[in-house]
């Protein structure tokens, strides 16, 4: 008989979870969840599933950058295997990013006390901090600082649009740890994640088999002219750096269209022009970008492009063009084993299952700079829209995730040191 979830008392988890940080939104017209990183509302999600996962048996632990870890004894002192994702999310937030793979490894553990099952190998329920990063501006930054990639120092010091360091607000919210940062490497690491896209669904398919992630490439810039009076100041004399942002914009477009950069993916998320009013030239802009590529080399090529571009319209539009890199990953490749695992446990249930690699960024890519890593995505609804609060998977389709998830889990926990 396979492993079995409580699916109902998955989703009754969802909901809770995610009433914490709701809001209504008007364009969407359903309920979304705001809980950006090491906000008062990240910190209530933080103690909800703290709660969660003491009333389950996990014995939790806090590390210094605010790294959450349920931890369930195995029947012998080996090296854990570890579940977990998010619960952070953007502002304007479905309530399955993140939060699908931090419950479904709680409901997996809430499962085996149901049947009074012990694993060989301790289970660990994690959730990292700020995955989202675009409050502080770099994304995956608690799984970063476990494995390694982002100096604990540096992340304390990173500051939001109000100056605020993730220090201050992690001490502010009661997560600030003690535990040491360096995470000792799990057997293996497993995550359960919506596709976040429109594949799975689209092609009829249960289960995604993750390979890997896509390179991830963030920009933070300023440009800077000269505010000026909109109706007197002739088009020859401005320095106008709402323009010149616009410029860069549709460079983007430009890129993507031309096909020499390969499956390239560029968005400008923000533009926020100074003074921002209707009758003065934006005499600044401060403007993201966001590119995406699942090669390498490509993505290479489109940065350094881009940044020659930078000057070409800093000269042609008379602006100052300054800019910071915030976010950088390459590509990254799951375990093959893990993969085959996550294939099979989806043949042996009868769902059917194909290979993809995630357009998203994942803690799971962080983790697989320690231990052999793997993600089990879950298809989405409404084309599997995301960062949006229309994002929506089914009961079911989360529950054939999360029982996928379980097998793989259970069966690395069953390995031999
Ligand atoms: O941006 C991402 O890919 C993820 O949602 N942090
Ligand atoms: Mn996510
Ligand atoms: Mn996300």
């Amino acid at each position: 008989m396979a492993f079995a979830i409580d699916g109902r008392r998955l989703w009754e988890s969802l909901e809770a979870l995610g009433r914490i940080g709701r809001y209504r939104d008007d364009e969407a017209e359903v309920w979304g969840v705001c809980r950006l990183a090491l906000t008062a509302a990240d910190g209530e999600g933080r103690r909800h599933v703290v709660e969660q996962m003491k009333a389950a048996g996990l014995a939790v632990t806090i590390d210094r950058i605010g790294n959450v870890f349920g931890r369930r004894e195995g029947r012998e002192p080996l090296a854990p295997v570890m579940v977990g994702s998010h619960v952070d999310s953007v502002p304007t937030a479905g309530r399955f990013d993140g939060c699908l793979g931090v419950l479904g490894g709680l409901e997996i553990v809430r499962s085996l006390a149901d049947d009074q099952r012990v694993t060989r190998r301790p289970i660990v329920v994690a959730f990292f901090t700020d995955e989202e990063g675009c409050r502080f501006g770099t994304d995956m930054l608690g799984s970063a600082v476990a494995t390694g990639r982002i100096p604990l120092d540096r992340a304390y010091g990173l500051k939001d649009r109000d100056g605020l360091t993730v220090r201050d607000e992690l001490s502010r919210i009661g997560f600030l740890g003690e535990a040491d940062v360096a995470l000792a490497p799990p057997h293996a690491y497993v995550e359960c994640h919506i596709e976040q896209g429109p594949t799975l669904r689209a092609a009829g398919k249960d289960i995604g088999v993750v390979s890997g992630v896509q390179a991830i490439s963030w920009h933070e810039l300023t440009l800077t002219g000269r505010s000026a009076h909109a109706g007197t100041t002739p088009m020859e004399l401005r320095a106008d750096a709402g323009m010149a942002a616009a410029r860069l914009n549709l460079y983007l477009r430009a890129m993507i269209l031309s096909g020499r950069y390969g499956a390239l993916r560029a968005t400008m998320g923000a533009i926020v022009p100074r003074p921002g009013l209707v009758n003065i030239v934006p005499g600044k802009v401060i403007a993201t970008i966001d590119l995406r590529n699942p090669d390498d080399g490509a993505m290479r090529r489109a940065e350094q492009d881009l940044i020659g571009f930078y000057d070409r319209v800093a000269q042609d539009e008379h602006v100052k063009i300054t800019w910071r890199q915030t976010a950088r990953t390459d590509s990254v490749a799951f375990s093959p084993k893990l993969q085959e695992r996550i294939a099979a446990a989806a043949e042996a249930r009868g769902l059917s299952c194909s290979p993809i690699v995630s357009g998203a960024g994942h803690d799971a890519q962080e983790m697989a700079r320690l231990c052999p890593a793997g993600m089990v995505f879950v298809p989405g609804e409404n084309d599997g829209i995301s960062h949006n609060p229309r994002e929506y998977s089914t009961p079911e389709q989360c529950a054939r995730g999360v029982s996928v998830l379980a097998d793989v889990l259970l069966s690395l926990a069953e390995e031999e040191g």
